[in-house]
């Protein structure tokens, strides 16, 4: 038994994290098709103890399929409704779809039941979107959040392998007193921190920021709630970090918050200032779980919180959160 999945994008960052969570989770499936662009076509990858050929990705790959993971990038908005019409379910981490109404963008530990009305897509929500609503979610219902201001740190994993590389390589660069070429990002990323992801908008703001405004307001079925951010790129691999400032309709103190939290699901409360314990980057790599800290009292307002989130974006932030997904449709018989 089982169902027959396809990867998009399988040589990619997020396509090889799918991969690896299918397997740990132990996702049933009887026919695994890895695809993606024609330059990828023969390669060879592992899953489990299996070696599959990568094909490219064409609109016929996709017969037969009936669950189709799209890793993200341009390709979607093409090969995406040829999936749908050959009968797949395509959960789609790629920006194309996300605002569509009649398309679903979900978190499953925030809005799964969205999933019941779904048509064929499903949008997985960007990664820096996914780790703020966990953690926002649980103190909205407790406490209605008017209003948040949002920076976030953003790993290089986040613009996929070759920025990976780029920093790797920039930093032994560096350290070999040479000058460091930029590629993938506008600026040297090593040793740097560039507040610039995406494209800016007319108003100053970048569409990452923006996304975080557009698509926490869509999960949150909440047209009301403000958000204001700051997207910054850092020199960290793989785990974004956001601090956050919340203003809620009623007091929800620090202490409140923290329990709050801690039953919430998906979340680990790291928050213990006397013996150095809270989250950070280094330490939530290959973990699922929105990693939260630093919860305090604002001490310039009094109904608003600060708090610090990190979670690994290859996994939460995008392959995580489509492979709970797709449990979630199989779970509630909508595959
Ligand atoms: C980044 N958040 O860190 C971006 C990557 O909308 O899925 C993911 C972009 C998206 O660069």
């Amino acid at each position: 038994g089982g169902f027959r999945v396809a990867i998009v994008g399988a040589t990619g960052a997020v396509g090889q994290e799918i991969m690896k969570i299918l397997l740990e989770r132990k996702f049933p499936i009887a026919d695994l098709k890895l695809l993606a662009s024609a330059r990828s076509e023969g390669k060879k990858l592992k899953f489990g103890d299996e070696e599959l050929t990568v094909s490219e990705a064409k609109p016929s790959s996709f017969s037969g399929v009936e669950i189709a993971f799209f890793a993200g990038g341009a390709v979607s908005k093409e090969l995406v409704p040829e999936a749908v019409a050959r009968g797949a379910v395509a959960i789609d981490n790629s920006s194309t779809f996300r605002l569509e109404p009649e398309v679903p963008l979900v978190v499953p530990e925030v809005n799964p039941e969205d999933l019941e009305k779904h048509r064929g897509i499903i949008s997985n929500p960007n990664c820096s979107t996914i780790i703020f609503v966990v953690a926002l979610k649980p103190l909205h219902d407790a406490a209605r959040v008017k209003r948040a201001v949002v920076t976030t740190m953003q790993a290089v994993s986040g613009a996929g392998k070759e920025a990976i590389d780029e920093l790797l390589v920039q930093t032994r660069q560096v350290l070999a007193g040479e000058s460091a070429v930029p590629r993938v990002f506008p600026h040297q990323i090593a040793f740097n921190l560039i507040p610039h992801i995406d494209v800016f908008f007319e108003n100053g703001y970048s569409r990452e920021e923006m996304k975080l405004l557009l698509e926490t307001r869509k999960i949150l079925h909440d047209e009301e709630i403000r958000i204001t951010a700051t997207t910054v790129r850092v020199p960290v691999l793989r785990s974004h970090s956001e601090s956050v400032n919340i203003e809620t309709e009623r007091k929800l103190t620090s202490e409140e918050a923290r329990v709050i939290l801690k039953e919430a699901p998906g979340i680990v409360v790291q928050d213990d200032v006397d013996n150095c314990q809270y989250p950070m980057p280094l330490f939530t790599s290959d973990r699922d779980e929105v990693y939260v800290g630093r919860i305090r009292d604002d001490i310039s307002h009094e109904k608003a919180l600060n708090f610090w989130i990190v979670a690994d974006q290859l996994r939460k932030g995008a392959a995580t959160n489509a492979v709970q997904i797709a449990e979630a449709l199989s779970k509630r018989n909508l595959l």
